[in-house]
């Protein structure tokens, strides 16, 4: 089983700033985070982060045919990317939005999702685990998709 991780815009920079929305974890940290999952779970990941939409589509378009399920935190993007939304539909594969923050009890403007709108389920507010949450969500999800 194969499953992609995505991080939109500004999410190589965690830990250096905010640490009270994000938590002081660094970037690598979620990838070593995401390296243990892994080798627990026995399934394949692979991490892409961008901070250019149009790359994030492309990454999407790509995992077409290739990759079982889809982790995604579009950062901003999440909030305006049509773009995205699109690529996750064009694809269908099975994808969980993460977002670290609890974005609903933030500005008004981060309770609206696109990217939400092709996804199996949403995780917020559980910082890094979430990612973790997810992948194992998506794991169960596409046990019993094969079933
Ligand atoms: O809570 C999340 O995971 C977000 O997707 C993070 C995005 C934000 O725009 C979304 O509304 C919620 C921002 C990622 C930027 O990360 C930073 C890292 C270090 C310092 C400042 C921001």
């Amino acid at each position: 089983m194969k499953i992609l991780v995505l991080n939109g815009p500004n999410l190589n920079m965690l830990g250096i700033r905010e640490p009270g929305i994000y938590g002081t974890n660094s970037f690598s940290d979620l990838l070593n985070l995401l390296e243990k999952t892994a080798w627990e779970e026995h399934i394949e990941i692979e991490q892409y982060q961008s901070n250019h939409e149009g790359c994030l589509v492309d990454r999407i378009q790509e995992a077409y045919g290739r990759v079982d399920g889809i982790v995604i935190n579009p950062a901003a993007y999440t909030h305006t990317s049509v773009a995205i939304l699109d690529a996750l539909k064009a694809v269908s594969i099975p994808a969980v939005e993460v977002h670290i923050s609890d974005v609903d009890s933030r500005e008004p403007f981060r309770q609206i999702s696109y990217a939400g709108l092709a996804c199996v389920k949403t995780i917020k507010g559980q910082g890094l685990d979430g990612y973790r949450q997810a992948i194992l969500f998506l794991k169960d999800y596409l046990s019993n998709q094969k079933a």
